[in-house]
């Protein structure tokens, strides 16, 4: 077994026993009520799912194994002469919960360059699709494509014991990371580049790789796309993307179905799809109002407009967050520093400053303040990459650490199908009338 691979083994096992005895003592104990509000309304609130890899403070924002993003910033590997994070520092430390050195996030770099091989067939697939098809949807079709590879599917096929699945799941964990970047920029080339494609380079890390594959050879795009898949990466449990992988993946279904099963719920636009609304908002404000620097009154005439359509605007507001995502403001400072005077990066915070109040004046927006989403379109046009329906594909690769770590954790902990109650409206009226609870 690989070094990352037998230290894992060894820290799940550990936490078998601990949570069996946690379980034994406290698992009677109520960890939330659930209201009927809550059964109706997405379920906000509800505490009902263990995610080993993020937490989410609703003041407060996302930690990694207890690490905010300005400190993974600050004590994650970097690539040489860079300085952002190499998410491969992030998957380890999402995966093993301690911080990596230099060489275990080399060790996973080169573990990733070795597995990195698509083949033809996933290209061929892609190719079968219409070029007019959405990114994603070229996207979750090849990762489909490619469950042809699952070592968890041909080895469960064979009979194997339930205490060996991590085994397999963690190998296709590894394959599956290893070979998105290629997928994502093959998709990217096929589509905006006159399908010319680029080979990839075997002395870059993962991200920049990605950067160098779709074509951007700028060292601060590739810093640009460090940053965007470390802060990209997760976001607890709960949210539809990673949701969705764990409750597919609680079938047994493979790290690739699992995985493709997530991605189509970050494919909506109220998940990961908001980060082209964004822009696509931005530019149809732009044509609008015939000018690409909008004044703080013209862009808060246009959110008016836009609330009295009834749509949202895209790229604020969140289910948990309940202020200023440190996802947001990472990218502003990577703007600061980058790229201070940008026109479109400039409105990106002019609209920071006029979104808020009024989003607060309706009286109903629980979080009036931008998510992660609000700002990423706005660096990446920087650099020339302004084909926004792209942008939910590198929001995908990046996901792939999260969710792909937890279900590394799912199944070394023998997690067991996910199948909450649901009731019916007609026996919540009867119970409402005292004629009992007809689902007990
Ligand atoms: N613009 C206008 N109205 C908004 C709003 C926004 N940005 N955010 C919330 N609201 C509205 C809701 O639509 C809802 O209206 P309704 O009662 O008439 O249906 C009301 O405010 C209450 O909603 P909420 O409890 O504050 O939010 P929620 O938990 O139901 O939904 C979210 C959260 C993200 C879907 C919502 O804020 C939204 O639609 N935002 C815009 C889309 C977006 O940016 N999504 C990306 C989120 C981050 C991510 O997953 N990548």
């Amino acid at each position: 077994m690989g070094v990352v691979k037998d230290r894992f083994k060894a820290k799940a096992d550990a936490s078998n026993v601990e949570i069996k005895d946690l379980i034994k003592e406290h698992g009677n104990k109520k960890i939330g009520e659930v209201t009927l509000a809550q059964a109706y309304q997405g379920m906000r609130g509800i505490t009902g799912l263990v995610t080993e890899t993020s937490l989410l403070d609703a003041q407060e924002g996302i930690r990694f194994r207890g690490y905010s993003i300005p400190e993974l910033q600050e004590k994650l590997p970097k690539a040489p002469d860079g300085g952002e994070p190499l998410p491969e520092g992030l998957f380890f430390l999402m995966l093993l919960g301690e911080l990596p050195t230099e060489d275990d996030v080399n060790h996973i770099t080169n573990t990733w360059q070795r597995r990195s091989h698509v083949p033809n067939y996933v290209f061929a697939t892609i190719d079968a699709l219409p070029i007019s098809a959405h990114p994603m949807t070229m996207f979750v079709t090849a990762v489909m494509a490619l469950q042809t590879e699952s070592n968890f599917a041909k080895e469960y096929a064979k009979g194997i014991s339930k205490k060996d699945y991590w085994s397999s799941i963690y190998d296709d964990t590894m394959d599956l990371i290893a070979r998105l970047p290629r997928i994502a920029a093959y998709i990217y080339r096929r589509k905006y580049k006159n399908n010319e494609h680029i080979q990839p380079n075997g002395l870059l890390d993962w991200a920049g790789n990605l950067a160098h594959m779709m074509g951007y050879e700028d060292e601060s795009f590739k810093e640009l796309m460090r940053l965007y898949m470390t802060i990209h990466a997760d976001h607890e449990g709960g949210n539809v993307s990673a949701h969705t992988t764990h409750l597919v993946g609680s079938a047994l279904s493979d790290p690739f179905l699992s995985y493709a099963a997530g991605m189509n719920g970050l494919a909506g636009p109220l998940h990961g799809l908001a980060n082209q609304e964004v822009i696509k908002w931005i530019f149809e404000m732009q044509e609008e109002l015939g000018t690409d620097d909008p004044t703080k009154e013209q862009i808060a005439d246009y959110v008016q407009k836009t609330l009295a359509a009834g749509k949202v605007v895209p790229g604020y507001g969140h289910a948990v967050l309940r202020k200023t995502d440190p996802r947001f403001t990472a990218q502003m400072e990577f703007g600061k520093k980058h790229m201070p005077d940008d026109k479109l990066v400039n409105t990106v915070w002019k609209i920071y400053e006029t979104v808020p109040p009024i989003l607060q004046s309706l009286g109903k927006v629980k979080n009036p303040w931008p998510n992660v989403d609000a700002h990423s379109g706005a660096l990446l046009v920087h650099f020339g990459l302004v084909e926004y329906e792209f942008y939910t594909v590198l929001f995908a690769v990046s996901r792939s650490l999260g969710v792909l770590a937890s279900l590394c954790w799912d199944r070394a902990l023998g997690f067991p199908l996910e199948r909450p109650k649901s009731v019916t409206t007609e026996s919540v009226k009867l119970w409402l009338e005292g004629k009992g609870q007809i689902w007990d």
